[in-house]
């Protein structure tokens, strides 16, 4: 899916949060590793917020206002976050979102979506 886009149209007033599954898809990560335990194997789900990721660790951080770059390997890999580079945009009415993937690891098929967070 290297390349691939898409766009999303995000509701004004809620929080946002990327999320990356490392070595699947989102249904992999449901149907095999719903605890997102480190010890089963991948796939593996990485947010935002390292205290949240099950090796403890940030797996992405802003490149840019409107880039946000990945690490995708537990226990923080290389550390060269660019194992996916999303732009995005805000700027318009609607977002805009691209997804590439780690060149050099074809092995691991990565899903970036974005997330939206609820709170009351
Ligand atoms: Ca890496």
């Amino acid at each position: 899916m290297i390349g691939s886009s898409g766009t999303y149209n995000v509701p004004s007033g809620f929080y946002i949060d990327w999320y990356l599954i490392s070595g699947g898809t989102s249904q992999d990560w449901l149907m095999n590793n719903p605890d997102n335990r480190m010890d089963g194997g991948l796939p593996v789900a990485f947010v935002s917020y390292a205290q949240a990721n099950p090796d403890g660790l940030h797996h992405n951080y802003h490149n840019s206002p409107n880039e946000i770059v990945w690490e995708d390997t537990p226990g923080g890999g290389d550390l060269d976050y660019d194992d996916l580079v999303v732009p995005f945009n805000f700027g318009g009415i609607t977002p805009n979102t691209v997804v590439e993937e780690d060149e050099g690891n074809e092995s691991q098929d990565n899903t970036a979506r974005l997330r939206i967070l609820t709170f009351l």
